[in-house]
């Protein structure tokens, strides 16, 4: 386990944002295998674009790292690539800022091809950005008479077209990843299920929610994992769950934090995809943090970021079993650890993705089988059981398409839960 010091420029006028963010930095070099040994903090009007911290503090700094015997600095606030080599040198050790170190979370992370080759490509966008930094630099320290093109631009210049030459083979690879995705996703689409995704700030709850449905409905074996620590979940994943005889599919995402790197938005565009194609968005909140509002307003901001600032959004509040007053919550108010609060999470989710649907009991004979089949694009039938004289199905959809099923229909939806696999 690396040990790091945390270091930030407080501006006077964003104190309080601060200690929040900080807290946040300590969090994340947590989930980076990362011991936050000591911090160092400086209150002041601006950010020395040089050295970030004046020279006194960076002096302490220096004390800081070798008193822990720290093997990285960590800075809460952005570095520049000039700015990061002089604090280096004066520290006598690795020095990252929070993009960086969110930037290994991820690469740590990462299990699937897909997300190993966004990660890769964010780092190389990361990396290209601070070669043009240092580009400015030797411009800015040649500046006056200096004619011939440097050996050190034209060393930058030959990584640049390199880096540049590896994220456009990466991103052709991306594309091929997600040719085999949409297929998959086309036949989703066929079986007109309506889609929600779970979004949020990470460590929400976002994944305790869907496993907590899933359990719900004796899916045990299909659960994703959960765990207290920021980017516990890379790639997305989808299940397909049933509530009064309506069939949706749920699909479990990345989360955000505040100040997402635009290189991470970028490079995880398809993963994104999940969120960006939802007919609902259901945005997991963690009421017992009292910074909630800033973060579920920063994950509004992201979702706009992303393309998906006009779906609709259902509030959920989650860890209500850590909090008191619930008349602060406008939103649906759950705990996926004590399991409170999801039948009525269920109801309004198939309530918003379906809205005036019907549900109708059928028993449709074998033979008739394949003349109900070319139905099956505009509403949805969940088989519920085969027996001697036909399949036993729920068809689920707007009034108007099931008239070819009333013929075979036995009973309209007496409304109880009949939560179950699709
Ligand atoms: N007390 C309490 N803890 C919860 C509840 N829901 C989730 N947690 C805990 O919160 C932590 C994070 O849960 P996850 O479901 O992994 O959160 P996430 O939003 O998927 O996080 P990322 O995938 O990292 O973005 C875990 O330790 C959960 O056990 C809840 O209702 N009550
Ligand atoms: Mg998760």
């Amino acid at each position: 386990m690396r040990t790091a010091v945390l270091a930030a420029v407080i501006l006077k006028d964003q104190k309080q944002k601060y200690e929040s963010v900080i807290e946040e930095c300590r969090q994340l070099c947590i989930a980076c295998d990362t011991k936050p040994a000591a911090t160092v903090t400086q209150l002041s009007r601006s950010v020395d674009p040089n050295t970030v911290f004046r020279s006194g503090k960076l002096q302490e700094l220096a004390e800081a790292v070798r008193a822990v015997n720290a093997d990285v600095v960590v800075f809460c606030n952005p570095l520049s690539f000039s700015a990061g080599n002089r604090i280096a040198e004066a520290c006598g050790t690795a020095v990252i800022d929070r993009t960086a170190l969110i930037l290994d979370i991820f690469s740590m992370r990462a299990r699937t091809a897909q997300a190993k080759i966004q990660v890769e490509s964010a780092r190389l966008q990361y990396a290209l950005g601070r070669v043009y930094d240092a580009d400015e630099e030797e411009t800015h320290q040649r500046a006056g008479g200096y004619r011939n093109r440097g050996a050190g631009e034209m060393r930058s210049s030959v990584i640049r077209r390199k880096y540049q030459n590896r994220i456009s083979s990466l991103k052709k690879q991306l594309r091929e990843i997600q040719k085999q995705n949409r297929t998959a996703e086309i036949r989703r689409t066929k079986s007109a299920l309506g889609r929600a995704a779970l979004v949020g700030y990470t460590n929400s709850g976002k994944s305790s929610v869907m496993n907590a449905l899933l359990k719900m409905a004796d899916r045990h074996d299909s659960t994703v994992l959960e765990k207290d620590m920021l980017f516990a979940t890379l790639d997305t994943s989808v299940r397909s769950l049933s509530f009064e005889g309506k069939s949706f599919l749920l699909y479990d995402t990345v989360g955000f934090v505040s100040d997402l790197p635009g290189e991470l938005i970028d490079a995880f565009d398809s993963t994104l995809d999940a969120a960006r194609d939802a007919d609902l968005l259901i945005h997991v909140i963690d009421a017992s943090d009292s910074g909630w509002q800033k973060k579920a307003d920063d994950t509004t901001e992201t979702l706009k970021r992303i393309g998906a600032g006009n779906i609709p959004v259902l509030r959920v509040f989650n860890k209500m079993d850590l909090t008191e007053n619930r008349e602060q919550f406008e939103g649906i108010c759950i705990s996926a650890l004590k399991g409170e609060g999801l039948e009525n999470l269920l109801r309004r989710i198939t309530e918003m993705l379906y809205p005036e649907e019907e549900v109708i009991q059928c028993l449709i004979p074998y033979d008739k089988i394949s003349e109900v089949q070319p139905y099956r694009s505009t509403v949805r039938m969940t088989v519920r059981e085969e027996c001697e004289n036909g399949i036993r199905m729920e068809v689920a959809g707007q009034a108007v398409r099931l008239i070819p099923f009333h013929k075979y229909s036995e009973r309209k939806s007496n409304g109880e839960n009949s939560l179950g696999k699709v």
